[in-house]
């Protein structure tokens, strides 16, 4: 099959070529680098959200609720697990497991789990692969579990537009769980297990560690409680997430005029500029006798100009 071929078939949505598409990601740099090109015009319409937090928070357990809740929404959804134990390598429980295998045969979800390996580029570039061909393959919502661990996995996570910390009470009991690189990165907090004792505790300790680092951003991450395992809060947390998305949307909005008030600034100030300096130097009688000069051939207009502002643009703004 040629890169061609797989990219026709990855913007068909063909689930078959997006897996070879993905294997190629993974395995084969310069292949994956023309595949990327190739696909990139496309990308740029899903939803890219990261879901992060201690090992055993019930991050996947979570993702396969809300995969479910996006489904009845209509919306499609990919998965990248990144390093799991569970349940997408099958480390978890078999429910887990069957539940997650139903999920994967409804064509309006992929998913792929990525273990550790050597990949060609490092596992954060073929995640961040693997989530431009989920992207131009169509899927509205992207979702990339990775456990919460160290610098490379808040690497993979900065992917995501939306960034999910997810915590639970029972993990070594306490906040510290949470490394401080990722209560940073936290677009939404989640304290999953909010049916076991302590849940309530340990959405005050995140509070309390919020008040602490108490930057002004015009986001404020919410705090949401859910059970995984019976769905609650699932939707709730949805909701959250899409007014995430569109206050990224307004931000990019207000960037954009930003942008464009900028520019019709400094078009006017041109403009004073031109006209402080002009009415400066038409105040010498130099300018005159250049005119002159220049109508009777004397000198060129531009050798005319230099003439005229050689030392005195500094003086003629300064004056301004
Ligand atoms: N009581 C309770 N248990 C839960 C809940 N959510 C998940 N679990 C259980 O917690 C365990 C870990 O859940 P996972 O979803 O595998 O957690 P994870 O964060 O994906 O784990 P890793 O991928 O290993 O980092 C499983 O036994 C789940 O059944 C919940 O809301 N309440
Ligand atoms: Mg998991």
């Amino acid at each position: 099959m040629t890169i061609d071929e797989i990219v026709k078939g990855v913007l068909a949505g063909d689930r078959r070529i997006i897996a070879r598409a993905i294997t190629i990601a993974e395995d084969n740099a310069l292949e994956a680098q023309k595949l990327i090109a190739a696909i990139y015009p496309h990308t740029g319409k899903a939803h890219i959200i990261g879901l992060t937090g201690p090992g055993g928070s019930g991050k996947s357990t979570l993702i396969e609720k809300m995969v479910r809740e996006y489904r009845r929404k209509g919306k499609t959804v990919g998965v990248v697990a990144v390093d799991p134990s569970s349940p997408f390598t099958g480390g978890a429980f078999l429910g887990d497991r069957i539940r997650m295998q139903e999920l994967s045969t409804d064509e309006g979800v992929f998913i792929r789990s990525m273990a550790t390996r050597n990949y060609a580029g490092g596992i954060a570039k073929a995640t961040k692969d693997v989530v431009k061909i989920l992207d131009a393959a169509g899927k509205d919502i992207i979702l990339v579990e990775t456990v919460g661990a160290g610098q490379s996995e808040v690497e993979i996570i900065k992917v995501a537009q939306s960034i999910v910390v997810i915590h639970a009470p029972g993990l070594g009991d306490d906040i510290q769980a949470i490394k401080a690189g990722l209560m940073e990165i936290a677009d939404i907090f989640v304290v999953n297990k909010a049916d076991r004792e302590n849940a309530d505790k340990a959405a005050m300790d995140i509070q309390a560690m919020l008040q602490l680092n108490n930057k002004k951003t015009a986001w404020k991450p919410p705090i949401l409680k859910t059970t995984a395992l019976t769905g609650e809060g699932v939707s709730q947390l949805i909701e959250k997430l899409e007014e995430h998305r569109n206050f990224l949307e307004k931000e990019e909005e207000r960037r954009k005029s930003l942008l464009r008030a900028e520019a019709e600034l400094v078009e006017a100030i041109k403009e004073k500029i031109v006209n402080v300096v002009i009415n400066e130097l038409k105040k010498k009688g130099e300018f005159e006798d250049l005119l002159h000069k220049i109508l009777d051939k004397k000198i060129d207009p531009a050798s005319a100009a230099e003439k005229l502002l050689h030392g005195k643009l500094k003086k003629a703004t300064r004056d301004a």
